[in-house]
């Protein structure tokens, strides 16, 4: 086993309880049906990259994590946060309106089991409970600003955006630029929220924070070109979702054909990489994160 792949085992095991938490906290209301819905994508297991890169930035700038991890439980709920953000935009993401997607996480999509509109509802809520978990977190209080960064992440300059932009381009002006700015908001501003609240977390400066945020913007980006790739090359068994997506999107595969998308995404894996290498702890992790993006089937 990989120090990343025992890394990811550990940390699976740490978080999934958090999120569980998370998910139940309203278990005694009188909304059984919603509540199973509210649980279904965030519980039907999911990589917990975005996760994961929070933790390990807040690892980087030296946070009270130790080295035999004995947990913070406010990195994990940040995790939880941001993982919550990400169910919230694959469940609307799935929508017939959108890519009208039928498999998710190996499993019925929330709107094939619970309904177009109960998949709405639960969209939003799983929203508004991250924004409710973050807000909570002691140690962001003095910065007050954890929330508004997700926000924009999430928003008009951010997921919300970026899809918009990839619903309604037009064939013609689907240039890299416009793609690279599409992938940079639907895909990569949550991995970059989530790199810059872990140096938060961690107590780290100004400085490492814009590291994090730059190896969080290539690796966000690699991240949706092998997204891209894996929709034309990848099994729907082993994704555990819809493949052959994308006709309808604007994807570098689309635009360059497979090997020439393969090779910007190897670039931005190193130029990422390179900013792993700088961080002063947990840099070896992160540089394996981006084999890791770049190698996955699923
Ligand atoms: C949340 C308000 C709000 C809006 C979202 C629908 C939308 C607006 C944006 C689209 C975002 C999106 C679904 C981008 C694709 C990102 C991507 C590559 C998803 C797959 O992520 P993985 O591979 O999936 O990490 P798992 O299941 O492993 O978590």
């Amino acid at each position: 086993m990989s120090g990343l792949d025992a890394y990811l085992a550990d940390f699976t095991q740490r978080f999934e309880p958090r999120l569980q938490a998370a998910l139940a906290r309203r278990d005694h209301d009188y909304t059984p049906d919603l509540l199973k819905a509210l649980k279904w994508t965030p519980g039907g297991g999911g990589k917990r990259v975005r996760p994961a890169v929070l933790e390990l930035w807040c690892e980087a700038a030296g946070s009270d994590v130790t080295d035999s991890r004995v947990t913070n439980p406010s990195v994990l709920d940040a995790g939880v946060a941001i993982e919550l953000v990400h169910s919230s935009s694959l469940v609307l993401d799935d929508l017939p309106s959108m890519d009208d997607a039928r498999l998710r996480r190996g499993r019925a999509t929330c709107h094939v089991e619970f309904g177009e509109a109960t998949a709405i509802l639960v969209a939003q809520a799983q929203l508004v409970l991250a924004f409710e978990l973050l807000g909570e977190i002691d140690a962001f209080r003095p910065q007050l600003d954890a929330v508004p960064t997700l926000a924009r992440a999430v928003g008009v300059a951010g997921m919300v955006g970026g899809q918009h932009v990839d619903l309604h381009l037009e064939d013609g002006a689907r240039d890299l630029k416009a793609l690279e700015y599409i992938h940079r908001l639907k895909t990569g501003a949550l991995f970059e929220a989530a790199a810059r609240l872990g140096v938060r977390l961690g107590g780290g400066d100004e400085e490492l924070e814009d590291l994090a945020s730059s190896y969080a913007r290539n690796l966000g980006l690699a991240f949706q070109i092998k997204d891209d790739l894996l929709d034309v090359t990848g099994s729907e068994s082993e994704l555990g979702k819809d493949v052959g997506q994308d006709k309808e999107h604007a994807t570098f595969v689309g635009q360059l054909g497979l090997a020439e998308s393969g090779e910007i995404m190897q670039r931005l894996l190193d130029t990422a990489r390179e900013s792993a290498q700088l961080a002063p702890q947990r840099g070896q992790l992160l540089a394996e994160l981006c084999d890791f993006v770049g190698s996955r089937t699923k």
